[in-house]
């Protein structure tokens, strides 16, 4: 491709609102362009890296047994008020009425088209298991989108969704997804691995996430020091280890309050659905609230204030949902507190929380044991590019898609759900492949992967010799040529911007059939002949 033809403005200034370092990046290389707050255009550039990825997605849903369809944009309300969902989502699901005054959602998400249609075509298990896909875009009305293609509200997503007669089935096709995923992200060049993590409102149990380490990244993965462990730190459960204490238990709420932050016992209250809960803690643990909605099965649970004073003879006779995190049974003679105001002390959990129910509801800490045993807990922050899920029969049974068994008896169809985010993954890969120049493509999703620079295209030996050098290789290589008549000091700022694996300098040497090549990824050049340079290309392109 010749560099004059392609839309490729790049800028010299640094956006200001740009605060991720892919978003500034992509900007100023001209690969994206923002139409609205988390809505873009892919210029020529950023638009041949999406499609290289989603290339590689497409090989590998194929290797994994995965058929590709196209599902539509626009989704009617009524499967998601079948689904259930039409209610539970708020502003995030952006809606739209058409003509007639009939109420569509734009698709944040496929699971409620993909059960009817597998509904009213699949009801037999001679026709299961069957696993399709589609590379889509995807709207949600994100309150807060930045980082450009990191949290938009219109992005590309590949969604799989999985359909069996048994649970072996989706186990099975979990693992597949699950090897595919990393296969993917590893073909990207991305440093990422897959963590435990919650489920989330969709239901289902099983379910990791596929996260690329980036400092930008909004998650946080607790990992082991010494095992594979790791989860998002939503999931990661902390090990609980009974301490002993030879210290006498005192009569509670008798005598003097004992000080000291090693008996501070916290009040944590939550609004659950439309209960509420207090939580108890021990002072520097923070409760962990999705540990809290997972422990009680509930959809809204709410951090709030304007709760009754905390009482335990009283509280244990209303509807008040009484949790304590297990931290709090190593705690001897504690004193509850709330605020300044002091609840009651001497509190021994064994003796006087009787009425309470004990569970790991806190945030696992850095330093904490693994709670598989092996090492200690870091953190590190990650961006997350993919999702596997195993769905179970949420979305068969609420929207009756089920199938004949080999005696004619109905089953819901058992589904496992699977989604990457194609653009979020070109933003990954630019997070962790830059330096202070620009962007650093890997071959494998690069725009192009040979750019030829001619120092002067004024020189007519120099413009010969590239643009025969761009013909030959276009034949094996995707070659982008700069053909501007632009200074050699910007066209060289501009290559190194875009970030092509591969460039070719043609200057003062064309004559004697010498050029320079640098690799994008390392700072040297060399000066090869041009018969060297095939070869040169294929060993640095592998
Ligand atoms: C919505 C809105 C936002 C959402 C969802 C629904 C996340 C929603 C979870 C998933 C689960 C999987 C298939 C591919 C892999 C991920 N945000 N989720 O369901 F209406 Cl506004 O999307 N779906």
């Amino acid at each position: 491709m010749k560099q004059s033809q392609l839309l490729i403005p790049t800028m010299k200034e640094t956006p200001a609102d740009a605060e991720s370092i892919s978003h500034k990046l992509l900007l100023r290389a001209g690969f994206i362009r923002q139409n609205a707050a988390g809505i873009y255009s892919y210029l020529p550039l950023g638009y041949r890296v999406l499609r290289k990825i989603e290339e590689i997605v497409r090989e590998e849903m194929e290797r994994a047994g995965a058929v590709e369809l196209l599902m539509p944009a626009i989704q009617p309300a009524e499967l998601w008020q079948q689904s259930g969902r039409w209610e539970v989502y708020g502003p995030e699901l952006m809606r739209l009425k058409d003509r007639h005054g009939r109420d569509f959602a734009l698709g944040a998400t496929h699971e409620e088209i993909i059960t009817s249609l597998v509904r009213d075509e699949l009801n037999s298990y001679k026709k299961l298991p069957m696993t399709l896909y589609q590379i889509q875009t995807k709207y949600r009305d994100e309150r807060r989108p930045r980082f450009g293609l990191l949290r938009g509200r219109e992005f590309i997503m590949k969604d799989a969704y999985s359909f069996h007669a048994t649970q072996e089935g989706l186990d099975e096709r979990y693992q597949i997804m699950y090897d595919a995923y990393t296969r993917v992200f590893s073909r990207c060049g991305l440093n990422f691995r897959p963590v435990i993590a919650d489920s989330g409102a969709i239901g289902g149990k099983d379910t990791h996430e596929f996260m690329a380490f980036a400092d930008i990244g909004e998650d946080t993965i607790a990992y082991s020091d010494v095992s594979n462990y790791a989860a998002n730190i939503e999931m990661a459960e902390v090990k609980h280890i009974p301490t002993q204490s030879d210290e006498d238990e005192l009569p509670l709420d008798k005598g003097q309050a004992i000080s000291g932050d090693d008996r501070l016992i916290m009040v944590q209250w939550f609004k659950v659905n439309d209960q509420a809960a207090a939580v108890l803690h021990r002072a520097g643990d923070e409760i962990n609230d999705v540990k809290v909605k997972n422990h009680l099965n509930a959809t809204m649970v709410d951090a709030f204030e304007g709760h009754p004073a905390f009482n335990l003879s009283e509280l244990k006779n209303k509807d008040v949902i009484l949790l304590a995190d297990n931290g709090v049974q190593n705690v001897v003679n504690g004193v509850i507190k709330e605020g300044e105001q002091v609840a009651h002390f001497n509190v021994n959990a064994d003796r006087d929380l009787k009425a309470v129910t004990f569970g790991d509801f806190r945030f696992i800490k850095e330093g904490d044991p693994s709670p598989d045993g092996e090492g200690t807990i870091h953190f590190t922050e990650g961006i997350e590019i993919g999702q596997v899920f195993k769905l179970g029969t949420k979305y068969s049974e609420s929207m009756g898609a089920n199938f004949l068994d080999e005696n004619g008896r109905s089953h819901p169809m058992i589904m496992g759900c699977y989604g990457i985010g194609i653009s979020r993954t070109l933003s990954a890969v630019a997070e962790q492949y830059h330096d202070d120049r620009g962007l650093i493509w890997p071959a494998s999703i690069a725009p192009f992967q040979v750019h030829i620079v001619p120092v002067n295209v004024k020189n007519e030996e120099q413009k010969q010799l590239a643009v025969s050098l761009y013909n030959t290789l276009s034949g094996q290589y995707e070659v982008l040529l700069d053909d501007r008549d632009e200074r050699a000091g910007v066209k060289f700022a501009e290559a190194e911007l875009i970030g092509c694996p591969v460039r070719i300098t043609v200057g003062k040497r064309a004559s004697e059939g010498i050029v320079e090549v640098s690799l994008r990824s390392k700072g040297d050049k060399e000066e090869v002949s041009i018969e060297q340079l095939p070869e040169f290309i294929k060993e640095h392109l592998k």
